[in-house]
């Protein structure tokens, strides 16, 4: 099969998966995407349809190869801190080791972040006893910089329990802000050199527009919304996101991990289904997003896939905007 007829297709048919995260690991690209399991219930604005209790991963030898199922690699069950919701992970390699780090309601509703390790890309994962102390919200993805330090990015809206985090402390009834007010930023936390634990309380990242000025809640094109993924391009953090309401890939570029980061523009316009989430890989010498969408359902919001697609940047270091279904 050719690498073209792969693109913009269901990778994987035989299950629903979504919200990929793909790594280059051992030469091959591996893919860390949450599993989606079928059922007839509604949908709501706290995201509580997607049932979502296990992972599997996945792999490709090249962008071409068939892709590889490795089977169910962490399970919920196994888990004594979690309860429910097995949302959106990501994995890293660091000290010979690899992490899958994930979010999953604690047994109070909580969403938390936890870690589990292997020694093989491909798991299975060995779950912590205890989600990282300090750790809240949805969506991890780590970035490994090439100092080695190790980031982790955090933080969705809504479901994603962000607003309640707004005080240092949990507050159940934290609203999101004003609509002319600065939107609330993704969270960074470095991680501990054995990748169990944060060194810092996680801090907020300033999103700007090209005038330095803080995006605002209500512009809901460019605020932050959930599904936050840093890669580097030319020396430079590239910090991408989805708008959630507005539905699409946008991205901002920073000179540190921290930031701030300044809006830059699309990357991905609304795929089918609610929900659009991301992650952003380098193999040889192409640069691949893989994402997801509710096409193979028919556009059931909770029964979604992932794909991937070339990304191509300009000599300015701008991505192209992509158009999920003009090939
Ligand atoms: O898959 C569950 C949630 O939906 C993810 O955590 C979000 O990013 C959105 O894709």
């Amino acid at each position: 099969m050719s690498n073209q007829s792969k693109q913009n297709e269901a990778l994987v048919t035989h299950i629903y998966t979504a919200d990929p995260s793909a790594h280059v690991f051992e030469g091959k690209i591996y893919i860390y995407p949450s599993h989606d399991l079928e059922h007839d219930g509604e949908s709501f604005d706290d995201g509580s349809q997607y049932a979502m209790e296990d992972y599997h991963v996945f792999s490709m030898e090249n962008e071409s190869a068939p892709v590889v199922d490795h089977g169910e690699v962490l399970h919920v069950k196994d888990i004594p801190w979690a309860s429910k919701q097995m949302w959106a992970p990501d994995a890293a390699y660091k000290n010979g080791k690899y992490y899958l780090v994930y979010p999953a309601k604690d047994h109070d509703g909580i969403f938390r972040i936890g870690i589990a390790t292997s020694d093989n890309p491909a798991g299975p994962f060995k779950p912590e006893e205890n989600y990282i102390p300090g750790s809240y919200s949805i969506d991890p993805a780590v970035l490994i910089d090439d100092d080695n330090k190790a980031y982790c990015y955090i933080g969705g809206l809504w479901g994603g329990q962000l607003e309640q985090w707004q005080t240092g402390s949990h507050n159940p009834e934290g609203k999101e802000p004003a609509p002319d007010k600065p939107a609330y930023g993704p969270r960074i936390a470095e991680f501990s050199d054995d990748m169990l634990t944060f060194k810092e309380d996680p801090k907020e990242i300033s999103i700007v527009d090209s005038d330095g000025n803080p995006i605002l809640a209500g512009d809901e094109d460019r605020r932050f919304f959930e599904g936050a993924w840093v890669h580097k391009y030319d020396g430079r953090y590239y910090l991408s996101y989805s708008t959630g309401t507005t539905h699409k890939i946008v991205y901002a570029v920073g000179d540190n991990p921290y930031g701030p980061f300044e809006f830059k523009g699309t990357i991905l316009n609304p795929v089918i289904g609610w929900t659009t989430h991301h992650s952003i890989v380098q193999f040889n010498d192409k640069w691949y997003l893989f994402y997801h969408d509710a096409s193979l359902s028919n556009g059931i919001n909770h029964q979604r896939s992932i794909k991937f697609t070339e990304i191509t940047y300009d000599e300015s270091g701008n991505i192209q905007t992509i158009e999920p279904y003009e090939n």
